[in-house]
């Protein structure tokens, strides 16, 4: 089979894809989905995130009332759409290949009192990305409410991606003295209920201070190139019900287990370096 990319070029420009994700490692698209959908999402979110809460180990802290939930993707009525986009499907083809695969879903919720983050990566850059100078993973992030700068917008340092993380701890977390770099860079996002961004998890970012009494949850759809192994890190589940239901596109680009009944994920995603403290 051609490794070329079939999109139409005409609908999305891959080289604008592919010079965003490389160059800022950040790219959104406005208005993908209807304002309805997203506030459909924010309220199956809403049930996730208390049934979360109740279960031992269901939610990581990521620092003072913020959390990091992982979900089943039937738990969303949206998934299909979400995946089915053809945004979504053309931006992983892109930068991903035609082998691309989902291997997480689940939500942030950053709470009035969250605190500004340390600047970080979720997880240490491969060897794919150090030595090959390829980026073989991607993040979408899908906001649920319309973010307003005293919410604690996410922030993040176009180009960072590349950095070198020799002197990070954990390779991921870098030291203050190197903060300047990232604070002359900071772009904070304030996406709309219904937009869609997509992120290298290795560009250098954070959650900052929520100052406001409205929480700003937000999906996070986790996608790999074959061999990127960010799979090993999470457990997509799904029943044989719903997985006979999907449409062979999106069957083909799932890694998940196909469990008889789901259960309850355990967190294998804790990132230590963000818990300071209580979440
Ligand atoms: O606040 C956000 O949107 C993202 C938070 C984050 O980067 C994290 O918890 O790893």
């Amino acid at each position: 089979m051609s490794e070329a990319v079939q999109a139409p070029a005409s609908q999305y420009d891959i080289a604008r894809i592919m010079g965003a994700l490389y160059g800022d490692g950040i790219l959104g698209l406005k208005g993908a989905f209807s304002r309805e959908w997203a506030q459909q999402l924010g309220e199956d979110i809403a049930v996730l995130y208390e049934d979360a809460l109740k279960r031992p180990g269901g939610a990581v802290g990521r620092g003072p009332k913020r959390h990091y939930v992982e979900i089943h993707p039937e738990d969303i009525r949206g998934f299909v759409e979400l995946v089915g986009h053809p945004w979504v499907q053309t931006v992983c083809e892109a930068v991903l290949g035609l082998d691309y695969k989902i291997v997480e879903i689940g939500f942030d919720v950053p709470n009035p009192g969250a605190q500004d983050q340390p600047w970080h990566r979720d997880f240490p850059a491969p060897e794919d990305t150090i030595k090959g100078r390829r980026l073989n993973s991607l993040a979408f992030n899908v906001t649920t409410v319309d973010v307003e700068p005293d919410m604690g917008p996410f922030e993040i340092a176009p180009g960072t991606q590349w950095d070198d993380a020799s002197q990070f701890e954990h390779e991921m977390f870098p030291p203050k003295s190197f903060y300047p770099r990232y604070q002359e860079r900071a772009e904070q996002k304030m996406p709309k209920m219904g937009d869609i961004s997509v992120r290298s998890a290795l560009t250098i970012h954070r959650g900052t201070a929520n100052h406001s009494n409205k929480s700003r949850p937000v999906l996070v759809l986790g996608v790999d190139a074959p061999g990127a192994n960010n799979h090993e890190r999470h457990d997509l589940q799904v029943t044989q019900k719903f997985h006979d239901a999907l449409p062979e596109q999106v069957k083909q680009h799932l890694l998940c287990r196909i469990v008889a009944e789901l259960e309850p994920i355990s967190q294998k995603h804790s990132i230590e370096g963000l818990m300071m403290g209580e979440a």
